[in-house]
């Protein structure tokens, strides 16, 4: 049996037979402290099992039933919506967040919940081109990752609108584009690279950059910024010339849990500037939380792939959710080139 499961299995169980309370936390890989888990126990009494995924398709697939076992997730702001709309989320009851003001300006009413009903914003980040120093000329644009040079140390991120979007954009057209003729010229393009291709990799890019097996990489922020720290005279980051990707990961409590006053008391810790600026230190990520980047050490704060300048991050485009259509399209486009 997998892990996970194995996980999931035991912590309902438990909750059957009325043992110490405990919340169960899915979250992307990276994205806490090694004291932030035992920090809130020790304080709650509460055990918190926790696990990780790599991409909100993941996530997705085992919270759709409504019967994962899972308390607590972190979509993307593209996600809410849609998982609101299939009944997966609960309401956010602000009155049980007495942090929220530690929020940064920005994310105090983002776009994908204005009123913060379904989620408070986790983290953020850029999406972009990890690659070595060595090779030159630098890669500058999504076109540089279709260059016959790059075969078999190439990657891409293991996630349809990163991939399509990065396609897009590379075409010159909007990486939340649903139009059919668009799409289709971008799975073309995804066809035409996949050649090239050594994977469909998320966090596994990190490691495989550092040992110098990969010479570049559609990589998210944060798994570049780690990467760097590892290897600074190796790596570097660049945001593509035609337009880049910016996300923001989100905390959630989904319907199906039990434990949403529990919950709601985890989002609160999160939302302490002590917890996350610990959490933004050790796993090098870019936090939602303002009064955290304020006590960040300057090396964080200060760093230009976590924290782009305002003028870079303009020609950068937020995810949106897609229309029931074309995201059923992608959706279909994205299986064909993952099996092609
Ligand atoms: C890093 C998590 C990156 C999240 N493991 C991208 N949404």
């Amino acid at each position: 049996m997998n892990r996970r499961v194995f996980l999931i299995g035991g912590a309902v169980a438990a909750g059957a037979c009325g043992r110490s309370p405990r919340l169960n936390v899915y979250n992307w890989s990276d994205y806490i402290a090694p004291g932030t888990i035992h920090g809130f126990e020790r304080e709650t009494g509460v055990r918190v099992h926790y696990a990780t995924y790599e991409s909100n398709q993941e996530m997705l697939a085992k919270v759709m039933t409504g019967n994962s076992g899972w308390d607590v997730v972190f979509p993307s702001g593209d996600f809410i919506g849609p998982m609101r709309d299939l009944g997966l989320l609960a309401p956010i009851d602000r009155q049980m967040l007495t942090n929220l003001d530690a929020l940064a300006p920005e994310f105090r009413r983002p776009p994908w919940d204005p009123e913060l009903r379904w989620c408070v914003p986790y983290m953020h980040g850029v999406t972009g081109v990890l690659y070595q120093r060595s090779l030159r000329p630098a890669p500058r644009s999504w076109a540089d990752l279709w260059d016959e040079r790059l075969r078999g140390r190439l990657t891409m991120l293991d996630d349809q609108p990163e991939v399509l979007g990065a396609c897009l954009q590379k075409l010159q057209r909007s990486l939340n584009s649903g139009d059919p003729g668009e799409l289709r010229a971008a799975r073309a393009e995804a066809l035409a690279q996949k050649p090239l291709l050594r994977a469909y990799l998320n966090a596994e890019v990190r490691d495989q950059a550092v040992a110098g097996d990969l010479l570049a990489s559609q990589a998210w922020a944060v798994t570049a910024a780690q990467a760097i720290a590892a290897a600074p005279a190796k790596l570097a980051f660049a945001l593509p010339m035609e337009g880049f990707p910016r996300f923001c990961d989100n905390v959630a409590i989904l319907r199906e849990s039990r434990r949403r006053e529990l919950a709601h008391r985890w989002i609160d810790y999160l939302l302490r500037p002590e917890t996350a600026e610990a959490i933004v230190a050790a796993t090098h990520t870019a936090s939602a939380n303002g009064a955290a980047e304020q006590l960040l050490p300057p090396e964080i704060r200060e760093n230009p792939v976590l924290y782009p300048s305002a003028s870079e991050l303009s020609r950068g485009e937020w995810f949106e959710s897609q229309p029931l259509e074309s995201q059923k399209l992608r959706d279909r486009m994205w299986t064909e080139i993952k099996s092609s």
